[in-house]
């Protein structure tokens, strides 16, 4: 049996049901957060709270609990369904309210968080890395809808998850209005060039993802030299390596983007290193909170 936490209980998954009148439902008006447990401890924690916080801040959202609190219901979420390798989902919606747009009638957010298994990529499909296509989908402005804003509106990364769909590609590549190389539709990109590791800066219109983070930290730690600098497709396809992370992916190579072949074609050993030091610290409990089972 599985057990959602939803407002303040544990209910089971069948009967864990929010309202059709939920802002959430009606209009997007929310924001999420996609987590991952390692052996028993949520992979930096801290961090993906805070993100929730500052999102909800942006949107005007008061989240109706503390930090502490936040934190407790995503360990114990694990915990009461034993899961000590899991993927969660922390969402929060501005609550039932009418059918007009303005929140003012929606008198509390609706908390829930699920826990699930993990779908692993194989150790081939690491090997292999993915095709990846760009879209004709621009990012999201940041003066429109800010991408660090982890909100329940995703369509624009879903309008071009579906060109990829179509295309036999596994992600779709998003570019800035100016043209300038974003993410993907759930994933921070990175490219190699020349022993360099460069990826987008956050101003330019991403979301500041904590795997992103980490693989920064970790590069400066194996003493690859990595920039936040701006780039573009011409950039993308004459790569030696490209990889994209994210919390589901870790890090995982791309092999070509629209039909060009990237450096050789398979997993680089900048992105092999990447990915094995990103695992190992992941692993290690040096970034995880730890959870009570009982
Ligand atoms: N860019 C976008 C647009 C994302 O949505 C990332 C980058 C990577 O961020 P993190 O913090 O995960 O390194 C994301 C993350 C899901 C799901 O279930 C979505 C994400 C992550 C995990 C699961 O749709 N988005």
């Amino acid at each position: 049996m599985q057990y959602i936490y939803l407002n303040g209980e544990f209910v089971e998954s069948d009967n864990a049901k929010v309202s059709v009148f939920d802002h959430g439902v009606l209009y997007g008006d929310g924001v999420f957060e996609g987590i991952r447990a390692y052996s028993g401890r949520v992979f930096r924690l801290k961090e993906h709270i805070d993100r929730i916080f500052a999102a909800a801040k942006a949107i005007a959202l008061d989240i109706p609990m503390s930090k502490a609190e936040l934190a407790e219901v995503v360990k114990k979420t694990c915990a009461v369904n034993n899961l000590k390798d899991c993927y969660i989902r922390l969402v929060i919606t501005r609550g039932k309210g009418d059918l007009g747009l303005s929140p003012t009638n929606c008198d509390k957010p609706t908390v829930f968080c699920i826990a699930a298994g993990i779908k692993l990529y194989t150790a081939e499909q690491y090997e292999k890395g993915m095709a990846v296509i760009t879209s004709v989908q621009r990012r999201n402005k940041a003066t429109i809808v800010d991408p660090q804003i982890k909100s329940l509106n995703y369509l624009n990364n879903i309008l071009a998850k579906i060109e990829a769909n179509r295309a036999g590609a596994a992600e779709a590549l998003m570019l800035n209005h100016d043209g300038i190389v974003t993410e993907c539709t759930g994933d921070n990109i990175f490219i190699v060039k020349d022993g360099v590791i460069y990826t987008p800066p956050v101003y330019i219109g991403i979301l500041d993802g904590i795997t992103r983070r980490t693989v920064i930290e970790v590069a400066a730690k194996e003493g690859i030299p990595l920039k936040e600098s701006e780039f573009t497709l011409f950039n993308v396809y004459n790569a030696d390596e490209c990889f994209l992370t994210g919390t589901a992916a870790e890090a995982i190579a791309v092999t070509s983007v629209d039909g060009r072949k990237i450096g050789e074609g398979v997993c680089g050993p900048v992105t092999r290193k990447i990915l094995d030091a990103f695992q190992k610290a992941a692993r290690s409990g040096e970034y995880g909170d730890e959870i009570i089972y009982k």
